[in-house]
């Protein structure tokens, strides 16, 4: 095959496009703030595991290419916690006002878009929900936040070494719930199918003393393939007209900024009983993946 080089700038261009057709990240805990309690989420490596840990995050085992889901799924069950996902085997105890970080793997630069953030409530506990019968509403959303600097949520969670950070709501009733975390990377955006949905769940057993039970909908009602969010031409489009995609962020959402003051140093499992490496303190011995930017 001859070098890059000589090729065509079209055809590079092509082979660039299929190079990142191929999947990114997921993630892979939650850190419960003012405690700084780390709560360890799933891995798919951990379907090998006798006995698998337990853990808050939702069981993906077919996620192992790291992948995501495609605007074609959007009303299949896949949508609601990623591939063949499966209830957490527990809940992480968090209070309401408190502010999430969630952690990923390295997520690339190129694969800019709109992160956003539900709640359901399981009505009784998350471990054996029927999740095609979750309500969600969603509790943060950001999508373009600066057009000059080309800056989107997925890029303030790049920068903000892989994580995310989510505030809870106050004024919600106690109770176990699902988050829906979610990164909707845009970058073949432009062509119909083209968006990647990357949903992570996690479950919590959430304390408060609110009283709102906030109206949601099944998550395969959030999003549709022709959605102005989701069929968006990236490099084409206007920036300013993104429009995030899904229902109204609820009334008693609260915003949270983007930064930590240095990388959070959480180490302890929030769950008594397990003993094993929390998963972020693997994975950061990983090689940061060098992405080829899409022009
Ligand atoms: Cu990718």
């Amino acid at each position: 095959m001859a070098p890059l080089s000589v090729l065509p700038a079209a055809l590079l261009g092509v082979l660039l496009l299929a190079l990142e057709a191929h999947a990114h990240g997921i993630a892979t805990a939650i850190v419960a703030f003012p405690t700084g309690t780390f709560y360890s989420g799933y891995n798919p490596s951990y379907q090998w595991s006798r006995p698998p840990p337990t853990v808050v995050g939702w069981s993906t085992p077919d996620d192992l290419q790291n992948t995501f889901v495609s605007p074609s799924a959007y009303a299949s069950p896949d949508i609601v916690c990623h591939l063949g996902a499966t209830p957490a085997g527990a809940e992480a105890p968090v209070n309401a006002g408190d502010v999430l970080e969630i952690q990923w793997t390295p997520w690339p630069a190129s694969h800019k878009g709109p992160v956003i953030d539900y709640l359901a409530n399981c009505n009784g506990p998350c471990t054996s929900v029927d999740k095609t019968k979750l309500d969600f509403f969603k509790i943060s959303e950001v999508g373009l936040v600066d057009a000059a600097s080309d800056t989107w949520g997925a890029t303030q969670l790049t920068n903000n070494n892989n994580s995310w950070l989510v505030k809870i709501p106050t004024d919600i009733a106690p109770g176990n719930y699902v988050l829906r975390h979610e990164i909707i990377a845009l970058h073949a955006a432009g062509q119909p199918n083209g968006a990647q949905n990357y949903p992570f769940c996690f479950s919590l057993a959430i304390s408060s003393s609110g009283t709102q039970n906030p109206t949601g909908i099944p998550a395969q009602k959030l999003y549709s393939a022709s959605d102005p969010g989701i069929l968006f031409g990236l490099f084409s489009n206007t920036r300013a007209a993104y429009k995030i995609p899904g229902p109204l962020l609820y009334t008693g959402a609260l915003s949270v900024v983007q930064s930590k003051g240095a990388v959070i140093k959480a180490t302890a499992s929030g769950i008594a009983s397990l003993v094993f490496t929390p998963v972020s303190t693997t994975l950061a011995k990983v090689p940061k993946r060098t992405d080829v930017p899409v022009k």
